[in-house]
């Protein structure tokens, strides 16, 4: 077996984070764990789609994501969370929710030159353009983590590079 934990992913929008832990979660299954992700598309479309992207409402979706990463580590899943949490004291909150090493910080580290540059679904064009109000990293703030358990450098490594570091990490820590 393996030890329940819940990995919380922050960064940037276009960092990365959904696309690496979707990885991660594709390589943990196939060495046959029990994982799940949480992501914008299955928690902003559902539990929390009466939230915007205030301050207010960010900090009340990070709230609620804790909780439900905290159920499903209790219910013995590897979980990972992949959301801006642009606030370090919200984290941290999540954080202090769980025992010592059950949650891992992960900052999916990318510039905003490299996020701007990928611009996947084209917010970026629409905040520069004032067409988005309040959009992390151009309107709205987004606070480095000051003691991520683990860093990936998203701007000069691949997503594959990337998954394989965080279970290389979860291997030398004991958590599979
Ligand atoms: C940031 C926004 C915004 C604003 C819509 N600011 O690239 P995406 O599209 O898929 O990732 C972004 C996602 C961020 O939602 P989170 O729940 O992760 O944010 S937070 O943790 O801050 O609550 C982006 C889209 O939603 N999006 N408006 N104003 N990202």
């Amino acid at each position: 077996g393996h030890k329940s934990a819940l990995l919380w992913f922050t960064g940037l929008s276009g960092a990365g984070k959904s696309t690496v832990a979707n990885v991660v979660d594709h390589l943990l299954h196939q060495k046959g764990f029990h994982t799940y992700v949480l992501d914008g598309d299955n928690i902003r479309m559902g539990l929390n789609k009466n939230l915007g992207f205030s301050p207010e409402d960010r900090t009340e979706n990070i709230r609620r994501i804790g909780e439900v990463g905290k159920l499903f580590a209790d219910a013995g899943l590897l979980t990972m969370t992949a959301f801006i949490s642009p606030y370090r004291e919200d984290r941290d909150q999540v954080r202090a929710l769980f025992g010592e090493g059950d949650f891992i910080e992960v900052y999916v580290k990318a510039s905003l030159e490299t996020c701007e540059a990928r611009d996947p679904k084209g917010l970026y064009k629409k905040a520069r353009a004032g067409e988005i109000k309040g959009f992390t990293g151009i309107d709205a703030p987004y606070e480095e983590p000051a003691n991520a358990e683990l860093t990936l450098d998203s701007d000069g490594k691949d997503v594959d590079t990337l998954a394989a570091e965080v279970v290389d990490y979860l291997e030398a820590n004991g958590y599979l």
